[in-house]
């Protein structure tokens, strides 16, 4: 017989639900956010609202709370993984969209960083909109960018970085890019919490995307008046 106050998420409407899930992220429980994210869906929630409205705002909570040292690296662990096992539903869906093939972007996590949860969602927020995404994965070299730009003649080049610590080797990798004569053979978006605006053009990237949503709105504007030039 289950607990006076075990809580049953799929008796909860679908706002306390939401709210119980941002405590579960929180608490880092896996099983149950798997579980908040297949009931959303069942209702009828669109995978990007869910992802959004449940899994993303829940993380934002994490995140201050772990700025001003409330939260410690191994429980923000536990809600990472518990972020990820959702994303993991989510994903299929979203990719699902049938959108007509938009380009190729290789992203990855600069060097130094292992953050990757906002890079993946970028990922598969583009992979839904359409394009082809090379995923680097974490803690890239400039070496490992280009060795994977020319494998896979990419028209983006997307980057992340998490930390204040990690982000100048964007520049690294753009410069890198300058001295070989490519840079003016990709589009470089890049993105990640402590960037803005100023930072990616002080750095020569063609755009900073806030967030995944944008990110696919600026590489469709970008790859879309890239292909006009060379027709042109
Ligand atoms: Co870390 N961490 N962390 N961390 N961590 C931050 C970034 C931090 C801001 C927390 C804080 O103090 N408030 C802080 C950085 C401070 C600073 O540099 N100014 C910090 C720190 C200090 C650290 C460590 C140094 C802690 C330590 O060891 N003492 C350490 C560093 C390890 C390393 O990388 N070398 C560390 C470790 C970790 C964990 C491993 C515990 C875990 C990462 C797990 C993982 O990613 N697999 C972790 C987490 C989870 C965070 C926070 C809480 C959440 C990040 C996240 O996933 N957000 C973060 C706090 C915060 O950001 N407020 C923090 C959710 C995600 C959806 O958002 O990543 O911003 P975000 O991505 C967005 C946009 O930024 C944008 O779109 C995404 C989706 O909308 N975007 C892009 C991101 N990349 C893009 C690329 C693009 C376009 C858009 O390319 C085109």
């Amino acid at each position: 017989m289950a607990d006076d106050d075990e809580i049953i998420l799929s008796e909860l409407p679908d706002d306390e639900l939401v709210l119980q899930m941002h405590d579960d992220l929180y608490d880092g429980l896996k099983d149950e956010i798997e579980e908040g994210t297949r009931l959303l869906l069942d209702r009828g929630w669109t995978p990007y609202d869910v992802l959004t409205r449940a899994l993303v705002a829940g993380m934002k909570i994490v995140g201050d709370d772990f700025r001003d040292g409330i939260l410690f690296v191994p429980e923000v662990l536990l809600s990472a993984n518990a972020m990820k096992s959702g994303m993991t539903i989510l994903k299929p869906l979203l990719a699902e969209t049938g959108a007509p093939r938009m380009g190729k972007m290789v992203i990855g996590t600069v060097k130094g960083d292992i953050h990757d949860i906002g890079k993946n969602l970028v990922a598969m927020m583009m992979e839904g909109a359409g394009f082809e995404v090379v995923d680097l994965g974490i803690n890239n070299s400039v070496e490992k960018y280009l060795e994977a730009l020319g494998t896979e003649a990419p028209d983006i080049l997307g980057m992340s970085a998490l930390l204040t610590t990690t982000m100048p080797y964007m520049k690294v990798v753009i410069d890198t890019l300058k001295e070989k004569g490519m840079r003016e053979d990709y589009i470089v978006l890049v993105g990640g919490a402590p960037l803005n605006e100023e930072f990616g053009r002080a750095i020569g990237a063609d755009a900073y995307c806030r967030d995944a949503a944008v990110a696919v709105e600026t590489a469709k504007q970008l790859v879309a008046r890239r292909h006009n030039q060379l027709s042109a």
